[in-house]
């Protein structure tokens, strides 16, 4: 097992740079920031957390929080993995997955959504609007429309171009690494000792047309027990969604596991199951307890993820990697 020396990135606002060995390592996870607290996954989630600072700094509830830092990463068209300007599936659509769950165990899920801008924001719709907690593709888009949401046809050249790049050889490997793709899920305790939870994606980039991958799924790419803590994923999503991945961290924690280890048994169980194969893909695990303290842990070592605290600013930290 990869005892890899894990550091803590300095951000590009912040000028810190402290060992996470000492924050993160076993059982000695015993750092709790004072609340409220937001984290994101990878380098988006430093602008996303920003977002989500606003609200809660301001001592607002870590729901409208999450909404709002990940609709900043959902309208930014700079990238291509989480919104409209995702890499499309293998036939040229960009289909989008999203959730959020807040702390009442209430939760909303839209998957192999089109055209909308903000996935999130139709997924909290569909939990605070509807008996149901999933919509799917023409239903969840016609949900949408039907509450106020508007058609969006934009194309990103980039990720078209990608597209049909990638159709000359139509090779198909899905690796979820950050050079690959990736999601924006993200985790908030506010000032009250709340904590929720949102997860949203153009999913694996070339997938086949009507594949979801993990981001809608509670309890796969989010999992939110506010009596104990939250989770979020990213990753291959079929790789989360074999183990209940979220729900099993949240698990984890109910039973004294600090965030880091709870994140670390989640990966050795996919390595467990997977054997050599998990050396091919990446899947991580971010997660926060009820008391503010945090980590995670990852099969390779190029995942990242966004912290902001009071007494840490918005930094960014390398997540702990198996390999
Ligand atoms: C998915 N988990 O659709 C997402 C993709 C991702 O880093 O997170 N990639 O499977």
């Amino acid at each position: 097992m990869a005892t890899r020396r894990t550091f803590i990135k300095t951000s590009v606002l912040g000028a810190a740079s402290f060992s996470a060995n000492k924050l993160f390592s076993g059982n000695e996870t015993s750092v709790h920031f004072q609340k409220p607290i937001v984290l994101s996954t990878w380098d988006f989630g430093v602008r996303a957390n920003s977002g989500a600072w606003k609200i809660l700094s301001a001592g607002g509830r870590a729901l409208d929080a999450v909404e709002a830092g990940v609709k900043i990463t959902e309208a930014d068209l700079a990238h291509g993995s989480v919104g409209l300007s995702g890499l499309p599936d293998r036939d040229g659509y960009t289909t989008l997955d999203a959730c959020i769950m807040d702390e009442n165990y209430n939760c909303g899920s839209v998957c192999f959504l089109q055209k909308i801008k903000h996935p999130v924001s139709v997924a909290r719709m569909v939990m605070e609007k509807t008996p149901h907690i999933m919509l799917v593709g023409e239903g969840a888009q016609q949900f949408a429309l039907d509450n106020g949401f508007q058609l969006d046809n934009y194309v990103n050249p980039e990720s078209e171009k990608a597209w049909k790049d990638w159709l000359k050889t139509s090779n198909y490997k899905p690796q979820g690494k950050k050079e690959n793709h990736d999601t924006i899920g993200i985790i908030a305790l506010d000032n009250n000792g709340n904590l929720s939870g949102a997860c949203t994606t153009s999913g694996l980039a070339f997938k086949m047309h009507g594949r979801v991958g993990d981001s809608p799924i509670i309890g796969a790419g989010l999992y939110v027990d506010n009596e104990i803590g939250a989770a979020t994923a990213t990753g291959v999503g079929e790789e989360v969604i074999r183990i209940s991945g979220t729900h099993l961290v949240v698990e984890m924690m109910r039973q004294g596991n600090s965030p880091y280890n709870a994140c670390k048994i989640a990966v050795e169980r996919i390595v467990k199951i997977r054997k050599e194969k998990s050396r091919d893909f990446q899947v991580a695990f971010l997660a926060i307890n009820k008391s503010g303290e945090f980590g995670a842990y990852c099969l390779q070592p190029d995942f990242e993820y966004a912290v902001y605290a009071d007494s840490i600013e918005n930094k960014l930290f390398k997540g702990e990697s198996y390999y």
